[in-house]
């Protein structure tokens, strides 16, 4: 290379490499890191919380088992730094009504869609006779050993499916058939032999080890000794397996897995002192915002001290309520009807943005960009508390958007 090119190349470089030092960002601050573990877990749970971590950035590819079909290649790339996901990974499902009574179309693929392939493979497509299509976000994985730890009676006393108390809210438990490898707890209570679901947005999965043995078999493609089988695929008619011995992660890794999402630490407040904070959770109580969204729960017994009867804030019931036409994708799981959606957490929501590259999507879709978006939404049993919401002062609005933006 000429001398004199390659001086000003090198210079250029360390001129570079200097600007860079100066412009990265710095650190961040502890209140807003989402992937942390919770404190006080004992060196041995920390261990597993590590191992499951590295476990839950693993990336997939054919020579490990990834599809046949597949939508992504590690839990990672959806749940980015443990935080909401983007839209671009979004999950499709779909399925129909067929004289009113669901059908997840599981002979068509149904009900999630594996659009993408490995080489030599098909990949899904929508049946044409599918009625309801949604497309769902990821929403962040953070504080779930908390929420896994309610009980059900805990759920079923916020309950109010005949609006008893006449608020215009009447959440209901999602009730779940259980797969063949779950574990009942003594706290569970079944009902005509189904579990009450809590996980995803439709609360379709009862508890985290079916969260998470679902994702890998349904978002990446990999067997596990709890799914053994690779995805059926109807593009080419047949039980698809790929050339990798089945189960592709053993029953550790997926325990691990499972340990390191029941693990991480809840979103941290900032600002919770601040007057127009204050003001701001004062009136999301007034418009009963609260009526749903449940700002204080409690865990029941744990085998993990650090979640044993502990109080939390999630604000989420765990139940489902009727959102309106407008968020109703005409797709639904369990017992719940298609404009059911389960209440969604609103801890680390004022940190959402930043998982998301900057641009926060709100709503199971992503399709709200704004808080005040969002709230516009809320249709059906939230019809009251969204009024409420239209009628304040734009001081108070603002209060209201402080408070939000602090959880
Ligand atoms: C293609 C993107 C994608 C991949 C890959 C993916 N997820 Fe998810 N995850 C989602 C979406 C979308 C949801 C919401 C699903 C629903 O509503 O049923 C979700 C839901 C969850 C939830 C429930 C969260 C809650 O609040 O209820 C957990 C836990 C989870 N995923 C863990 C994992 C793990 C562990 C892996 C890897 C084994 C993984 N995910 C892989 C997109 C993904
Ligand atoms: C009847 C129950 C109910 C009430 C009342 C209610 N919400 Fe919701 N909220 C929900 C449900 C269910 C969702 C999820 C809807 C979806 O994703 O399609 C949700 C979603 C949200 C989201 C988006 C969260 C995210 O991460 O995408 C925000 C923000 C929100 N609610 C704020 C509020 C505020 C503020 C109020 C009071 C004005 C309120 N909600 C009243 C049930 C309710
Ligand atoms: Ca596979
Ligand atoms: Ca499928
Ligand atoms: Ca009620
Ligand atoms: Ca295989």
């Amino acid at each position: 290379m000429n001398g004199v090119i390659y001086t000003v190349i090198v210079t250029a470089v360390i001129f570079f490499a200097a600007a860079c030092a100066d412009l990265l960002p710095p650190e961040p601050e502890p209140e807003t890191v989402l992937a942390a573990p919770i404190e006080d877990l004992t060196s041995q749970q920390l261990n597993s919380h590590i191992v499951g971590d590295k476990e839950f950035g693993r990336i997939f590819g054919t020579t490990d088992g990834l599809g046949p079909t597949f939508v992504s290649n590690s839990c990672e790339t959806c749940h980015v730094g443990d935080g909401k996901g983007h839209p671009l990974n979004t999950l499709t499902r779909f399925g129909r009504y067929n004289n009113s009574v669901w059908d997840p179309m599981i002979p068509q693929g149904g009900p999630q869609l594996q659009n993408r392939a490995i080489a030599g493979y098909p990949a899904e497509q929508i049946p044409a006779d599918a009625t309801g299509v949604t497309r769902l976000m990821p929403p962040a994985v953070t504080g779930l050993g908390y929420l896994a730890a309610v009980t059900d009676a805990a759920i079923l006393a916020m309950a109010d499916p005949n609006d008893d108390n006449g608020d215009g809210i009447s959440g209901a438990p999602n009730y779940i058939d259980p797969p063949d490898y779950f574990e009942p707890m003594p706290s569970h209570q079944p009902l005509n032999g189904k579990y009450i679901g809590r996980f995803g947005r439709k609360a379709g999965a009862i508890d985290l080890l079916n969260q998470v043995v679902n994702a890998y078999i349904e978002d990446m493609g990999i067997t596990s000794d709890f799914r053994i089988r690779d995805n059926f695929n109807v593009q080419a008619g047949l039980f698809t397996g790929d050339e990798i011995d089945d189960p592709e992660v053993s029953t550790a890794v997926v325990n691990n897995v499972v340990f390191y999402v029941r693990t991480l630490k809840a979103p941290p407040r900032r600002n919770e002192n601040d007057p127009d904070v204050i003001a701001g959770e004062k009136i999301f109580k007034q418009i009963n915002c609260s009526g749903c969204h449940v700002p204080s729960l409690a865990t029941g017994p744990s085998d993990i001290e650090a979640l044993n009867s502990k109080t939390f804030y999630p604000y989420t019931d765990l139940l489902m309520h009727d959102m309106g036409y407008e968020l109703d994708d005409g797709y639904t799981e369990g017992t719940a009807a298609a404009s059911e959606w389960r209440t969604t957490p609103l801890w680390g929501i004022g940190l959402a943005g930043d998982s998301q590259g900057g641009t926060p999507f709100y709503l199971h879709d992503g399709r709200a960009n704004t808080l005040k978006g969002a709230i516009s939404f809320h249709g059906g049993e939230a019809s009251q508390s969204r009024e409420a919401f239209e009628n304040l002062s734009s001081d108070n609005k603002e209060k209201l958007m402080k408070f939000l933006m602090s959880l």
